[in-house]
């Protein structure tokens, strides 16, 4: 992948917010949390720690001069603790000090009782003892209690999927400056602007215009810079107003690791009908979702779970049931694919387990159920230029799916300690924010009078290359040499109202209102030149290459001379622009619309190889037919698709959040929690451009890359599950990510473990 910024980040010339020079004066905070998942503060005393050297000020709930409040979604979320504690990391106090080492070092001298109430971990236990986040939520087509009767195949299960860390390079950070009349400037590592700007208004009890937010650009963010920034950009600003001194603070990464949500863990439980061709007929399931212990994100993110029940296939009748359920743990939160990836692992795993039990391969089931053509959505939209069949088909061809699966066949019966297992994974992801509302963004432009340009949009730079792409498309649009365009910080007083840099959508809605925005000043340029030219027709003015062209014929005028000119017969160079995407909309009280502009379609195959003796495997290849629109810039998306892969493949294999029972992240460290790395990653990864697929939605008809791709990840699950079944055929697979080494050696050797554990008396060797 390579993008604009590729060099300055591999020598190390980047600049992100912890690496900004920082005004003199600036003052440090830490953070003070809760140790305990649940309870009543019954005392805080800060006076030895106020008395600790460097100690400026130390902040509580009692200092904030707004709201205590900074649930963007739903108000459940205190900035600081004030009364009760709800999960471990819960933030109680701001330490303010001369350097970081004074604040953390009087954060140690904080004393403070609590009253221990008790703690709820698991979703279900949750679930039984009422506490929802928000009421539940059903989606429904058709009618599944009659359709199960009509069914020659019904089965039903449990099914678990994990969250997963963001690991995000960059940790969590923001830097506040003071200026004059109560104004404050946040630097902010965020995905959102104005969620950022809002909640510091409401903490600090001023208007938002008072407010700036700046972003140059995040070292990764995948979602947890969603709604997660915001604390922290919150406490700097806090921090900046109550000391009227800068105020900057970093988390490092054991207190990111152990303050922040993650993705969600979702535990569900399906009824899945079948006729005797293999048609799915009926999908009953009801969601379990770990909200964590507010809001945050979570009801949207249940939402788009329910949007994506049946992931690549049609089926008549749905019934899906969404419960967001209240624990004691860190608030859940946006995580690439939102919801998404756990109801795709859901169905895939109903799937497998109906192919299993019937005795075929599962993907002769999934290829029979592929969505079409205007095939119906649950929640009533239409497939449009579905390409769910023609990704499925041309990687069956263009991979040879018929011959690996005979090579794999072969490669079982050879091998007695190593099987391979192949499984082929379909996606279908639905692009636009789930709320209507958020699909919209904005474009400033200014053309200086050198010819150079200055664009400002909504979009936040994240590693994932939408600078470049914005640079792209405004080259393309004028055919000017790139390096005449430079993308500016995204910052809230010139692009105001920004939807976050989220699902998937932002070179989508930045892109069109930056192609608007250039549209204008092309008019006016065209206009400008007829003129100058003394030639009657605007419209056969065309730039090309950075010359001025007239009905084709080369006319002595550069883009140089074009704006030069333009500039000294006062024409605005500036332009601003909207752009809301047209034809959707969704109706809650009956869960039906158009919510998405338009799907992502691919399809991946997957290839596993195990160790049969150590439980250990790889995933050696995954090949796909992607639905990429036609691209604004191939590299970059394929950067994407790679990335979202491992990154996919990372969640349903061996990234294992663990939080024990007090509500502890166990696994809260780099060398608990293991993600991909070169050598895990699949030796071959093939990406193919489905050909002739154009997406009239999409800035010069390309589709959205950043979320779907990771969802093939998924395919790696059931490639190791089929690899386990060449080894044992009579396991009972349990449908529970991640497949962890571990749990596959369980399930290679499940009867001698199952003996194990009944004889050896404490079951001290093998725990699940
Ligand atoms: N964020 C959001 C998202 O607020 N709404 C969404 O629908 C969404 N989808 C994917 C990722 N982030
Ligand atoms: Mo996201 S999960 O698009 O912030």
């Amino acid at each position: 992948m390579k993008s604009i910024d590729t060099r300055k980040h591999v020598k190390g010339e980047s600049i992100f917010v912890d690496d900004m020079p920082v005004p003199k004066g600036t003052l440090y905070a830490s953070v003070f949390d809760s140790t305990i998942a649940h309870g009543k503060i019954k005392k805080l005393d800060l006076r030895t720690a106020e008395n600790s050297e460097g100690v400026i000020k130390i902040i509580t709930a009692k200092e904030i001069p707004g709201e205590n409040q900074i649930g963007n979604i739903i108000a459940d979320e205190a900035l600081l603790a004030d009364t009760e504690v709800e999960f471990i990391g819960e933030p109680i106090a701001i330490v303010i000090a001369e350097t970081e080492m004074a604040a953390k070092k009087a954060k140690q001298k904080i004393k403070i009782e609590f009253e221990e109430l008790p703690v709820v971990t698991d979703a279900r236990e949750a679930f039984k003892l009422g506490q929802l986040i928000a009421p539940t939520r059903v989606f429904s087509l058709g009618d599944v209690d009659k359709s199960f009767k009509d069914c020659e195949y019904v089965f039903e299960d449990t099914v678990e999927v994990a969250g997963q860390e963001h690991l995000y390079l960059e940790t969590q950070g923001s830097v506040a400056v003071p200026g004059e009349s109560g104004n404050i400037k946040v630097f902010s590592s965020t995905q959102s602007p104005t969620v950022v700007q809002k909640a510091i208004a409401r903490v600090l009890n001023c208007k938002m215009h008072q407010i700036e937010v700046d972003v140059l650009r995040l070292g990764g963010a995948f979602g947890g810079k969603e709604d997660q920034a915001t604390p922290w950009a919150v406490m700097t600003a806090l921090g900046a107003k109550l000391t009227g001194r800068p105020v900057k603070l970093i988390l490092n990464r054991h207190d990111d690791l152990r303050m922040t949500g993650k993705r969600h863990s979702y535990s569900a439980d399906y009824k899945i009908g079948l006729s005797k061709d293999y048609k799915i007929i009926a999908y009953e399931v009801t969601f379990f979702q770990n909200a964590g212990a507010c809001a945050d994100l979570s009801t949207a993110i249940l939402e788009r779970t329910l949007f994506h029940t049946t992931n690549s296939y049609f089926v008549p009748n749905v019934k899906a049931t969404g419960n967001s359920c209240k624990t004691n743990l860190p608030p859940n939160t946006a995580f690439r694919g939102f919801g998404g990836p756990q109801a795709m692992f859901i169905i895939e795993s109903a799937v497998h387990n109906a192919a299993t039990e019937i005795g075929v391969p599962a993907h002769e089931v999934q290829r029979k159920n592929l969505l079409k053509e205007n095939d119906i959505f649950s929640y009533g939209q239409k497939a449009e230029r579905a390409q769910a069949e023609r990704c499925w088909d041309e990687a069956a061809k263009m991979y040879k799916l018929k011959e690996r699966e005979e090579s794999v066949m072969s490669f079982n019966k050879n091998n007695r300690l190593a099987k391979k297992g192949v499984a082929l994974m379909p996606i279908c992801f639905g692009i636009s924010f789930t709320n209507t509302m958020l699909n919209q963004a904005s474009a400033l432009m200014h053309i200086y009078n050198d010819g150079s340009i200055s664009i400002s949009t909504a979009a936040v730079e994240m590693g994932q290359g939408v600078n470049e792409k914005m640079i792209n498309l405004a080259a393309k649009y004028f055919s000017i040499e790139k390096s005449r365009i430079k993308v500016e910080s995204t910052n809230t007083t010139r692009v105001a109202n920004t939807s976050a840099t989220a699902a998937s959508s932002a070179a989508d809605l930045n892109g069109n209102a930056l192609l608007i925005a250039s549209n204008s000043l092309l008019d006016r340029l065209k206009k400008h030149a007829a003129d100058k030219l003394e030639l009657e027709d605007p419209k056969k003015i065309k730039i090309k290459e950075e010359k001025v062209y007239y009905d084709n014929m080369k006319q002595g005028l550069t883009w140089d001379e074009l704006i030069l000119s333009a500039y000294l017969n006062r024409i605005s160079l500036s332009s601003q622009a909207f752009y809301a995407t047209p034809d959707i909309y969704f109706d809650r009280s009956v869960n039906k619309g158009r919510p998405f502009a338009y799907h992502v379609y691919g399809t991946a195959i997957i290839e596993s190889k195990i160790d049969c003796l150590r439980g250990t495997y790889e995933i050696e290849s995954v090949e796909a037919v992607h639905d990429f629109g036609k691209s604004i810039n191939p590299l970059v998306d394929l950067g994407q698709a790679e990335g979202g892969i491992v990154q996919g493949i990372g969640w349903m294999t061996i990234e294992e959040l663990i939080q024990n029972k007090e509500g502890k992240l166990t696994s809260n460290s780099l060398s608990t929690y293991k993600v991909p790395d070169i050598y895990s990653a699949p030796k071959n990864i093939k990406v193919h451009f489905l050909e002739d697929s154009e997406n009239p939605y999409g800035p010069f008809k390309s589709k959205a890359i950043g979320e779907p791709p990771l969802m093939y990840g998924i395919g790696a699950y059931f490639a190791i599950s089929n690899a386990i079944k060449a080894f044992n055929p009579d396991v009972t697979l349990k449908y529970s990510a991640p497949l962890t080494h571990e749990k596959t050696l369980t399930q290679l050797y499940q009867k001698n473990f199952e003996k194990m554990n009944s004889q050896t008396a404490p079951g001290e060797l093998i725990k699940e």
